[in-house]
């Protein structure tokens, strides 16, 4: 770590190079993810794929250490069409989750948007010869549309829809659950492109006893084996048919990354992101429950009723993840910032509720005990997040938190602390704090 400007504040640093700012925490330079961090955290299997070849004699390699081949880069560890500064959670799938303060932008950009696989993304993708079969139970008749025949067919619609995956969050649960540590970064609100769900299921016919739809992507399993499906879940009709329910091909008007689901992905904003099937290639109509791959088990579940921290839950008493709980994001200055005493500080981000919408964003620099209401946009469409911005003064030199808490439309507040443990480590809505040091 080299010292920088250690005697700055953040608007002269701000003023200076934006983007130098950005990469400081109490005015010291820190490396994003560098292959030296990744490879300590990562195991043999990314070595291995970073070298391009095996290590015969691994079981010999004492363990946390860099082969000589990269001990001597710091080159920045990427996944391509994606920001560097997006944290690697897990190479195999690849999971990446977006540090808030490159969230900042009102709609996120689409290098920006995380990346959660469960499988393994499929391959020589041919959007011309791509096909999505409507099938199951409760369709009147089954049906193929090419992206043409969809693009042809029926009217477009572009929403700009927040997608959140439930186990954002995760790391901070005690006792802590195993599967991505996600902490803040998994959710972003681009803009999508495409046509109603309801249209073409419509237009296929749906029978009266549909309950549910579910999906199917083109991604393989990642043990390889065939037959297997990574992901294959789904939502009620009333979810399913909603206005904003899409079958995108576009985000904010380009094709979107291989990674989150080109060429065709579904959309279901407010509700956890596995709900977004990406590479879709089928969609079943069903007369009950869908029960695709993690839709049955413990997966995007939580317990019907609360449980004590590291209880285990039986199926029978866990209930699917509806909508996603409020939640809010400072994504303006980054934790670690400075300002000069007197001065005030500008702070920014976006408040999110599920199916329902913010009606206030508060913050506060003791901790809770007193609470400032800040500005707040309305959504562009519904289910959209909403921009807060606000100013602080401070008392005096010093180190604070800024906390962030939103209340949604129902008046449900965000926790100050960690709420509801549960198996799989789902929904923690706990306020996002910065440290900001006074000098
Ligand atoms: N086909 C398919 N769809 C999928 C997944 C997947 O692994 N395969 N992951 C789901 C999960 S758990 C999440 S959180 C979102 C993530 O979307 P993103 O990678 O575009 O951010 O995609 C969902 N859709
Ligand atoms: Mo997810």
């Amino acid at each position: 770590m080299k010292n920088h400007n250690v005697s700055k504040g953040i608007h002269e640093l701000y003023k200076e190079n934006p983007e130098k700012a950005d990469q400081l925490i109490w005015g010291r330079e820190v490396h994003p993810i560098t292959r030296r961090g990744f490879l300590k955290k990562s195991g043999l299997w990314a070595m291995s794929a970073a070298l391009g070849a095996n290590i015969p004699f691994a079981d010999y390699m004492p363990s946390g250490l860099i082969p000589a081949a990269f001990a001597d880069t710091d080159e920045p560890f990427r996944i391509a069409g994606k920001h560097p500064g997006l944290i690697v959670i897990n190479d195999r799938p690849v999971n990446a989750e977006t540090p808030a303060h490159l969230l900042d932008d009102l709609i996120t950009p689409a290098d920006k948007l995380f990346i959660r696989n469960n499988g393994i993304p499929p391959e020589n993708i041919d959007p011309a010869a791509w096909t999505l079969r409507i099938e199951g139970e409760s369709v009147k008749s089954h049906a193929r549309f090419s992206l043409e025949d969809l693009k042809r067919k029926f009217k477009h619609y572009t929403y700009q829809l927040t997608i959140e995956c439930a186990g954002n969050g995760r790391s901070e649960f005690n006792p802590p659950v195993p599967e991505g540590q996600w902490t803040v970064g998994a959710v972003g609100c681009p803009e999508w492109t495409g046509v109603r769900l309801r249209d073409v299921l419509e237009s296929v016919g749906i029978k009266d006893d549909a309950v549910y739809i579910g999906y199917y992507g083109r991604d393989t399993h990642i043990s390889g084996k065939s037959g297997l499906e990574p992901i294959s879940r789904g939502v009620p009709m009333s979810k399913a048919l909603e206005d904003e329910t899409l079958i995108a091909w576009a985000m904010n008007g380009a094709d979107m990354p291989v990674m989150n689901g080109h060429p065709l992905r579904l959309v279901c904003g407010g509700w956890p992101a596995s709900t977004s099937g990406k590479w879709l290639s089928k969609i079943v109509v069903r007369n009950k429950v869908h029960d695709g791959a993690k839709m049955t088990g413990l997966s995007y579940k939580l317990p019907c009723h609360p449980v004590e921290p590291g209880a285990k839950v039986m199926e029978k008493d866990m209930c699917i993840i509806e909508s996603m709980p409020v939640k809010s994001l400072i994504t303006y200055p980054k934790t670690g910032a400075m300002i000069k005493a007197g001065q005030k500080l500008p702070l920014r981000g976006h408040a999110w509720a599920g199916d329902l919408s913010v009606s206030a964003v508060d913050t506060s620099i003791d901790f809770g005990m007193t609470w400032q209401r800040s500005s707040l946009q309305a959504p562009k469409n519904r289910l959209a997040w909403q921009h807060w911005r606000t100013e602080l003064d401070f008392p005096g030199p010093g180190y604070y938190e800024v906390w962030v808490r939103a209340t949604d439309s129902a008046g449900q507040m965000q926790p100050m602390v960690v709420p509801g443990w549960n198996p799989k480590g789902y929904l923690n809505n706990a306020c996002h704090r910065i440290a900001v040091k006074v000098i």
